[in-house]
């Protein structure tokens, strides 16, 4: 028996764009992605979240599997272009649907923890600069005050990004993502006033109700070189400086580290920043959310030394999910052990977590997932030990509760505990939803 300390929140995740469809409906205004996927070529198969699960308008039916399965809390976002329309006006009926889901949520029992921002941004902000612009960093903060406004009452947890370094290096850095740009100055633009936005708000919030507890949700892997020779121990430090302490250094200590902005001297004069940003990054935070999948194994690529273009290793031996990203769990604990004594003391939780496997439903219905059980096995034993070793983890949110729109991938990956049938919409607790249920009433994981 693995047991997890008392009040250890046990929840699932999703985001908007992900699951809610209903683009067009109730004044929602056009978001990057829905620009970004309906060019072809951007999203395999040519999907869009132009549906995706139905989110919008079947949000009672999704609300009990939550209760069905026990959790203490659900990470969801808001979408800003449902919220705010291209004038920057509220949109009333934007809110509301977020209201009722919130009231939904409390009324089964389930705490809110709310991301600001997973992705979405109104493509009007995008035609006047997106991210590289400081103007949006201040749109942002209205947005989110405006959300705070209406909802704040009844959430106390409270995200302002998800994974930036993925809006900022997938969306303007490599152009895999929406807006679809590619080039690392824009990128470095888009980090430094994706921090800003999160800064101010950070600081806004606080002032004005004490009482929310304000965060951010980073992607971080630990970076590992594939042997021991300099190079490549000097490549695992670029791909970890540009990764992970691009952000964790601004948010934890006010300052970026000097070796991530000298690689990058030839894209950038960084002349965004300006005098007093990192003061404002540096807002003191109530949680920080880290979103784990894999650790990266770096080799050194003699020709470039962008960490864009890294050499990423599947170390012999180690099974792979359907995204081919490596299982490696152990790495899960030497993370939350390296962010606790690097950027500690402070309170930690898994925003996510959790594995794309190709999943179908068999014959009876059913969905038998086991290589997910063992993946979500392994990771909840990790993290019992990094808290049993002394790690202040308060929380983890299994990523993710429906198969969805995986972005560039479309709804070919499906990272669900619950399996949805895309042409019926049709949901099935897969065997790892079954599993979960069992986690959260016995407080871990048995076995
Ligand atoms: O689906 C994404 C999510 O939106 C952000 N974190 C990683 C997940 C899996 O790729």
């Amino acid at each position: 028996m693995f047991p997890f300390p008392q009040g250890f929140v046990w929840g699932t995740a999703t985001a908007a764009y992900q699951i809610e469809g209903a683009v067009a409906e109730d004044g929602r205004t056009p978001s990057i992605w829905d620009v970004f996927s309906a060019k072809p070529g951007n999203v395999r198969n040519g999907d869009t979240g132009a549906i995706a699960c139905d989110h919008y308008h079947r949000v009672d039916e999704d609300l009990d599997l939550l209760a069905d399965l026990g959790v203490d809390a659900y990470r969801f976002s808001v979408a800003w272009p449902r919220v705010i329309d291209d004038a920057g006006q509220v949109n009333r009926r934007g809110l509301d649907f977020y209201r009722r889901l919130v009231d939904g949520l409390h009324r089964r029992g389930v705490e809110p923890f709310l991301t600001l921002y997973h992705w979405d941004l109104p493509q009007s902000l995008e035609d006047r600069g997106g991210w590289t612009a400081r103007d949006t960093a201040l749109r942002y903060v209205d947005y989110a005050q405006v959300v705070h406004e209406a909802l704040g009452d009844q959430v106390r947890h409270v995200t302002t990004l998800n994974e930036p370094w993925v809006s900022a290096w997938c969306g303007y850095g490599l152009g895999i993502h929406a807006p679809g740009h590619a080039d690392p100055g824009m990128a470095l633009a888009a980090t430094h006033h994706l921090l800003l936005a999160h800064g101010l708000t950070a600081g806004r919030l606080r002032e004005k109700d004490p009482s929310t507890r304000v965060g951010i949700t980073l992607n971080l892997s630990p970076c590992e070189p594939a042997t021991d020779t300099e190079a490549d121990r000097a490549a695992a430090r670029r791909v970890d400086g540009q990764l992970n302490r691009l952000y964790l250094d601004p948010l934890r200590r006010g300052s970026y580290p000097q070796d991530v902005l000298d690689l990058y001297r030839e894209h950038t004069d960084y002349a965004f920043v300006r005098d007093g940003d990192l003061a404002a990054i540096n807002a003191p935070l109530d949680f920080l959310g880290i979103n784990y999948y894999r650790p990266n194994s770096v080799a050194d690529r003699p020709e470039s030394s962008d960490p864009l273009r890294a050499d990423v290793r599947i170390p012999p031996g180690v099974p792979v999910t359907a995204m081919d990203w490596p299982v490696q769990p152990d790495a899960l604990t030497d993370l939350l052990h390296r962010v606790s004594a690097d950027y500690g003391p402070l309170p930690l939780y898994i925003t996510e977590n959790g594995a794309a496997y190709e999943d179908y439903a068999d014959p009876d219905g059913r969905v038998q997932d086991p290589q997910r059980v063992d993946f979500l096995r392994g990771h909840l034993r990790a993290a019992h030990r990094a808290i049993e070793e002394g790690v202040d983890l308060r929380g983890y949110f299994l990523w993710s509760l429906l198969d969805n729109f995986e972005w560039s991938e479309g709804f070919a990956k499906r990272f669900g505990i619950v399996h949805v049938d895309y042409p019926t919409q049709r949901r099935t607790l897969k065997s790892s939803a079954h599993w979960y249920r069992d986690v959260i009433a016995r407080g871990g994981p048995d076995v």
